[in-house]
């Protein structure tokens, strides 16, 4: 059933001539296989599309009779001795789950100095990202900086400049929370219908941790910062990317940032910062300064690079809207999700990810006919401010053709907007901040695609 012949006739097929013939081979090849082992053949497809998530990946049908030889024969790992403890190691996922990797995109132009990578999210549970799968976005490279060389810098409308060592940083009072942070420029492929094949293109800039750190105001007021009429303050890292980024002093008065050195239980990952990161609940990840070498208190917006050129939004009337730091209300189903192929029809269970900038997530709406008819989908605690929320909802597949949609609202009372909603407030030539509601057509045949409903 091609897309084209969607009962509505409402949908358009995305493109695909962005992919190499053999790319978007690669990621049906496997599931046409054999199309009854839908965890097996439709996540092992891993080159440019899905990702194996569950360990019945490497499982073998159950024969109807003669009995199970995975039951009635006692392997090796019940009858022998196992490995002893990996002493000093540090531990590393099953061999099974190999395919389990952040990528480039096939969306974008492949390089050996890449610049993003993607969190597999169709392969995720819960609301936390595994550090190992943590979306990456370098301008200028990434660093494993000594710590013992690491300073953090005060200046500008503060009593005295300070500077900090980490050991200094790592004395003071340490909060931990969760939080996402999801890089302004996500799912920007899909402003031009462009169908990257999987959730991990379309949606992969995005993760979400437990930071551990120092909230940036009691540095600030160690430094005798002048909170009346400092009302911005600067962040710079300490990479060459001279990423500088403005933030308003009310994100900071209210506790909510934090110069973080942890990261899920552990120092950051060198890929997300080490030793220093910025953490920016509900802002855009490029606010989100890594390496973070220096703050400086100012009285307004610096309009440094990255917010003058960059990460700005080009709105139908021609101009450019600046400083729009609030990731708003979203959510994408990661399961089933392009790539994957489903089984005979049947239940499964629909999963996804919400998030807003703005709080919490109030609730989630999942359409499996493009948008006609929603149920309300189980939220799965916790619910977290400004971090991701999961949710789940029972499904029985007809085997027809099914447009699969996730639509969120936040406690602001924010409704996740259809593309022709956003494109009527936003244009069509943007890049940036695309929170709108992401489609997955089941077809007849099990195969997930990409696909746009306007
Ligand atoms: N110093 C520095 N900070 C940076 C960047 C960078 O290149 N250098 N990239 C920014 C951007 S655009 C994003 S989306 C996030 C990505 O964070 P991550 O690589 O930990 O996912 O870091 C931000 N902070
Ligand atoms: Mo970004």
């Amino acid at each position: 059933m091609k897309a084209d012949n969607i009962p509505s006739g409402r949908v358009q097929k995305a493109p695909e001539n962005f992919l190499t013939p053999s790319g978007v081979k690669e990621v049906f090849a496997e599931g046409k296989k054999g199309r009854r082992d839908f965890i097996r053949n439709a996540f092992a497809a891993a080159a440019a599309g899905a990702a194996a998530p569950m360990a019945m990946a490497q499982g073998n049908p159950v024969p109807a009779e003669g009995g199970d030889p995975n039951i009635l024969n006692l392997p090796e790992h019940t009858t022998g001795l196992g490995q002893g403890v990996a002493v000093e190691g540090y531990g590393k996922p099953s061999q099974y789950e190999a395919n389990l990797q952040r990528r480039q995109s096939p969306g974008l132009t492949q390089t050996t100095q890449a610049s993003v990578s993607f969190a597999p999210l169709q392969s995720l549970f819960g609301i936390v990202t595994p550090s190992g799968l943590h979306f990456e976005r370098h301008h200028q490279g990434w660093w494993d900086i000594d710590p013992s060389k690491h300073r953090f810098m005060i200046n500008g409308m503060v009593k005295k400049n300070m500077v900090f060592t980490m050991d200094e940083i790592m004395r003071l009072p340490s909060v931990s929370r969760f939080a996402f942070i999801e890089c302004g420029a996500n799912t920007a492929t899909e402003w031009g219908n462009v169908a990257v094949p999987t959730v991990q293109y379309t949606h992969g800039m995005i993760s979400c941790s437990e930071f551990t750190g120092v909230p940036l105001i009691t540095l600030l007021e160690l430094a005798g910062a002048d909170l009346k009429n400092g009302k911005f303050v600067l962040a710079e890292g300490a990479d060459g990317s001279s990423m500088t980024r403005t933030i308003p002093m009310s994100l900071i008065t209210s506790g909510e940032v934090i110069v973080a050195y942890g990261q899920n239980g552990e120092m950051l990952r060198p890929e997300n910062g080490y030793p220093l990161r910025l953490v920016v609940p509900g802002v855009q990840g490029v606010s989100w300064v890594k390496y973070l070498r220096r703050v400086e208190v100012g009285d307004k917006p610096y309009a440094a690079k990255d917010e003058a050129i960059h990460y700005i939004d080009l709105m139908p009337n021609g101009l450019q809207r600046q400083y729009s730091n609030i990731q708003e209300v979203k959510s994408v189903v990661t399961t089933p999700s392009g790539g994957q192929v489903l089984l005979d029809k049947g239940f499964y269970n629909i999963t996804g990810l919400a998030w807003t900038g703005k709080g919490k997530i109030k609730r989630v709406d999942v359409s499996t006919d493009g948008g006609r008819n929603w149920r309300q989908a189980r939220l799965e605690t916790p619910v977290l401010s400004k971090a991701l929320t999961r949710f789940n909802l029972n499904w029985v597949w007809d085997g027809k053709p099914a447009i699969i949609q996730s639509r969120a609202q936040d406690e602001t009372g924010h409704v996740q907007p259809t593309y022709q909603q956003l494109r009527a407030a936003r244009g069509t030539r943007s890049i940036y901040h695309n929170n709108a509601i992401q489609s997955w057509l089941v077809q007849e045949n099990g195969e997930v695609k990409n696909v746009q409903v306007s």
